[in-house]
């Protein structure tokens, strides 16, 4: 038995030197380990062997089992070994190669600005609604106290998408909508995008617009004034001061334009206010009876402030931008500038 032992012992090592691969390796496993291989073979002879010697056998038998699957293992770390070194250089990577940079993206000058003026006016307690962009005439028009035939209809070169409905003028048919389904106290902020056929350096048939809309008993043009001082301060800083002067809009009476004192003079006159010392930044004025009542609102009971602020219009006075198609053009030279 020990000859055979030692047979097979040379053979293994014999085989065991020849194997190049894994696959080879796999096969030097059955032949030797598995079921039907050669040690099991070995392990059968156990029987013809006298009782009193089988145990001594038995052990050389497994010893040689234990060290023939030592091998195995140890011969199988070798080609692993040489398989990850062979796949490596392969593989090699250059290391040295700059990597790709991945520019870090920044928001739209637009939503900076339209994000800063939601930060102030939710500070003072307003809501934000969003209405559709495509409106029906009553909304937009009718229920704003903008009758039919009306030329102030005319003072918004309106998109039409069918009979009757159009891309909105203003997102003031939002605050229709709010009123449609509150009950006053409201104080309500709308920002959304807007259309006009009207295009310019200042004017783009597709604009940003936010307005505001406070309900409530007692609301007078000194509540205006107080909250759109707030507003311009934080965007255009602590020292400006707020002016109103008389206009018109169908949807307000009194209606007014709110100029803001110059923050690039301070007031003395310059190139930017034209010399007057004072900038034009937004409209706003007392809600008009007819629109509360048309909202199921009880004018004898309350009153209401409005103001649109067209925002690319801010977003232009605050950094000094003279074209409005700027915004629009995707040109990530202009539109990386803006930063938080
Ligand atoms: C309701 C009642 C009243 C909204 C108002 C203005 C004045 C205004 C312009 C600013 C610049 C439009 O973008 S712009 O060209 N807007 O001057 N907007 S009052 O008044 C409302 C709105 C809704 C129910």
């Amino acid at each position: 038995m020990e000859d055979k032992i030692k047979a097979l012992h040379e053979l293994m090592e014999s085989s065991l030197s020849k194997v190049k691969d894994k696959s080879e390796l796999s096969d030097f496993w059955q032949t030797y380990f598995s079921k039907k291989g050669k040690i099991s073979e070995l392990m059968k002879g156990l029987g013809k062997v006298s009782k009193e010697e089988r145990p001594a056998v038995g052990k050389i038998i497994n010893d040689f089992k234990v060290s023939a699957k030592a091998r195995y293992r140890e011969v199988e770390q070798i080609l692993e070994k040489k398989e990850l070194e062979l796949r490596n250089k392969a593989e090699t990577i250059d290391i040295t190669l700059p990597a790709k940079k991945r520019e870090k993206g920044c928001l739209h000058p637009i939503t900076l600005v339209k994000n800063q003026m939601i930060d102030v006016f939710a500070g003072m307690g307003f809501e934000i609604f969003e209405g559709p962009e495509i409106e029906d005439e009553s909304h937009n028009f009718t229920r704003l106290n903008v009758p039919e035939n009306h030329p102030a209809r005319d003072m918004q070169d309106t998109f039409y998408v069918a009979d009757g409905i159009l891309l909105r003028t203003h997102t003031s048919p939002g605050q229709i909508r709010v009123m449609d389904t509150e009950k006053p106290p409201i104080k309500v902020l709308v920002p959304g995008r807007v259309f006009r056929s009207d295009s310019d350096a200042t004017h783009s048939p597709m604009f940003h617009q936010m307005e505001g809309l406070v309900i409530d008993r007692k609301i007078t043009l000194c509540d205006l004034q107080g909250m759109l001082d707030k507003f311009v301060r934080n965007i255009f800083g602590e020292s400006v001061r707020t002016r109103l002067r008389p206009s018109y809009f169908p949807f307000t009476e009194p209606s007014v334009e709110v100029d803001v004192s110059c923050f690039e003079c301070g007031g003395k006159g310059c190139n930017l206010c034209k010399q007057t010392g004072w900038i034009e930044v937004l409209g706003g004025g007392i809600v008009h009876p007819k629109v509360l009542e048309n909202g199921g609102i009880d004018p004898n009971e309350y009153s209401g402030l409005a103001f649109g602020i067209g925002i690319e219009r801010i977003a232009m006075l605050k950094y000094g931008i003279n074209n409005i198609g700027l915004f629009f053009e995707n040109d990530l030279r202009f539109l990386s500038q803006f930063r938080d």
